[in-house]
């Protein structure tokens, strides 16, 4: 008979990248999105084209003076009396770089000019006079031999790690161009933003389109970019940096009168692409338990907070198939003994990689740890839904009196 160790199971979250939500002054209005609730795909792409076309158009000669304000190095704040004031910029591809930072003064683009992060030449403003040519929530400063060594390359991962000085942690292929990691983010949500925006029903744009490989060629101006999974991965594994949100605000305030859903939720990205194919990622299930403006009150939808108080805080309701709002019994790791010995059953996403969760089975052999990971566990799973699979692992024998386990989720 198998004896009964003294054995716990408890569940453990650790927010690694965990999204830290802001209400603050780079939070969209009150009701800004309210027209976008519970919808997906090309609807929820509609609504966000609605709710964010028709904005002021900035001349690209007045570029030359917003970017300096938008794109501003904030360890040089302007004076409070004069906040257009000119100081730094920071300059999209250019992180690692001596130039990086550098004073924003026009000076007839010797020292920096104006990046359109969609390639004109793919599909932009053709002729260059549309919305979208001058439209700051694509365009940055750049480093004028960065913008040339970028070209009208899409963007994807891999390649030579700094085709030019001036763009030391970039990687560039005969197609493709990665940004330092600190650019990822912003350059995912300004392609996702373009592709929502412009659908080519305004004269002088064309429908604008991420797809996973877009044609080498430009000849054409063929109005595609991506790599589509690429900038949707991005977007999951770069929350916007305030840097990024203080910028959407001040475009929004400025200049446009517009905002960039994407920074403001990254959520709708998946719930645009992702969810209509059938996948269910973080960013899915949360604009699926959560309206826009409860994703903005960070006591309902930040990872940690646990809204239906069934101590399961929201992270790991998606973990393991919960809902956020409804406290309910089954979700919680179990142990189950059998003839064969202890296993450990719980349950988890199937599709782990594309939602960026990771799960780990743990021990210690006193509730305070030291905690190891158990490794090469035997482990059989079961499909639940399409997305959510019941795993059981087997555990080998304690060799003492007491053993405890866990499941660590880390996202
Ligand atoms: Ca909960």
């Amino acid at each position: 008979m198998f004896p009964t160790p003294l054995v716990r199971v408890s569940w453990l979250a650790l927010g690694l990248l965990a999204q830290t939500l802001f209400a603050d002054a780079y939070s969209p209005p009150p009701n800004y999105y309210a027209a976008c609730s519970g919808l997906s795909g090309s609807v929820l792409d509609s609504a966000l084209n609605a709710r964010t076309r028709g904005q002021t158009v900035r001349t690209y000669d007045q570029l030359r003076q917003d970017l300096a304000v938008t794109d501003r190095d904030w360890a040089f704040p302007p004076p409070a009396e004069n906040p257009a004031a000119i100081t730094n910029i920071l300059l999209v591809y250019s992180l690692g770089w001596s130039g990086y930072s550098r004073n924003g003064t026009w000076d007839g683009g010797a020292t920096w000019n104006r990046e359109h992060t969609w390639p004109d030449s793919r599909g932009v403003g053709q002729p260059d006079s549309g919305p979208d040519f001058s439209d700051l929530h694509h365009l940055r400063a750049a480093n004028p031999s960065a913008n040339t060594s970028r070209s009208n390359n899409w963007f994807d991962t891999g390649g030579t790690l700094g085709p030019v000085t001036q763009a030391p942690q970039a990687r560039w292929t005969i197609d493709t161009w990665e940004p330092p990691d600190v650019d990822k983010g912003w350059i995912a949500r300004a392609c996702l933003y373009m592709a929502t925006r412009y659908d080519g029903t305004e004269t002088n744009t064309t429908d604008l389109v991420l797809v996973e490989t877009p044609p080498s060629s430009t000849t054409g101006n063929p109005p595609q970019m991506g790599r589509l999974s690429t900038l949707l991965r991005w977007n999951r594994a770069f929350p916007p940096s305030e840097w990024e949100r203080r910028r959407n605000q001040i475009v929004y305030e400025r200049f446009q009168g517009n905002r960039n859903p994407f920074i403001d939720h990254p959520e709708f990205a998946d719930a645009i692409y992702e969810k209509n194919a059938g996948r269910d990622t973080f960013f899915c299930w949360r604009l699926r338990c959560f309206t826009p403006e409860e994703l903005d009150q960070p006591a309902l939808a930040d990872d940690l907070s646990d809204p239906d108080t069934d101590g399961c805080p929201n992270l790991l309701e998606y973990a393991f198939g919960g809902d956020p709002r409804a406290a309910g019994a089954g979700i919680e790791p179990r142990l189950q003994s059998t003839g064969a010995g202890l296993r450990l059953i719980y349950r988890r996403q199937v599709d782990r990689d594309l939602s960026l969760v990771r799960y780990a089975v743990e021990f210690a052999d006193a509730p305070g740890g030291p905690w190891q990971t158990l490794q090469n566990a035997a482990e059989t799973s079961a499909g639940v839904s399409a997305t959510i699979e019941t795993v059981s692992v087997a555990l080998p024998a304690s060799p003492g009196a007491a053993r405890f386990w866990r499941v660590r989720v880390s996202h």
